[in-house]
C-alpha cells in the first residue's frame, strides 16, 4: 500500500479537556508520523468548507458553533493506511456507541447536546484528506 496522510483535529472539547497529548500519544503509539501541528481557533470560513457535506443537516449549525467555540489542535499525520487507521483509533461517531479501546469510546460520552462532542475528527478518504489539508495547513495543501 502507498503511504498516505490524514488530517486530524482534536476538537474544542478535546482541547479544553487537555486530551491533545492523549490523542497524539495514541497516533504515535500506532506508529504514524506527525507531519505538522497547529493550535488555532477555527474561522467560520474554515468550518463551512470543512463541513460542506453536512450543510442543511439539523446538527450543522450546532456543529459550526461548537467547532468555533475555542482552540483545536490540527495534526497532519502520515503512514500506510493512516486514513482508515486513524478512524479505527477514533471509533464510532457516537461516543456512546464507540467501542472501548477507541478514543471516543474511552474518553467520550453523550453530553445531551445537539451535536456530538466526540473529541476528534479524521479524514474519511484521500480526497477529503487533500481537501482538508488545504483548509488547515494552507502552506502544505
Ligand atoms: P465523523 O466525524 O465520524 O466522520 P460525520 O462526518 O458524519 O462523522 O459528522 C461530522 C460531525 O458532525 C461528527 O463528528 C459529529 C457531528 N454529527 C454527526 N452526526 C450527528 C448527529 N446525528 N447528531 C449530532 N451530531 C452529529
Ligand atoms: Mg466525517
Amino acid at each position: 500500500t502507498q503511504t498516505e496522510r490524514s488530517l486530524v483535529l482534536v476538537k474544542p472539547d478535546g482541547y479544553r479537556r487537555g486530551l491533545t497529548g492523549e490523542v497524539l500519544r495514541r497516533v504515535e503509539a500506532k506508529g504514524y508520523t506527525l507531519v505538522a501541528l497547529a493550535v488555532l481557533t477555527p474561522s467560520r470560513e474554515q468550518l463551512t468548507t470543512h463541513y460542506a457535506e453536512h450543510e442543511g443537516k439539523p446538527f450543522y449549525e450546532p456543529l459550526l458553533e461548537f467547532m468555533s467555540s475555542g482552540p483545536v489542535t490540527a495534526a497532519l499525520i502520515e503512514g500506510h493506511g493512516c486514513i482508515a487507521g486513524f478512524r479505527s483509533l477514533a471509533g464510532a461517531t457516537d461516543p456512546t456507541a464507540a467501542a472501548p479501546g477507541t478514543i471516543r469510546g474511552d474518553l467520550g460520552r453523550d453530553w445531551g447536546l445537539a451535536v456530538q462532542q466526540n473529541i476528534v475528527h479524521g479524514s474519511d478518504s484521500p480526497e477529503s484528506a487533500a481537501r482538508e489539508t488545504a483548509i488547515w495547513f494552507p502552506t502544505l495543501g
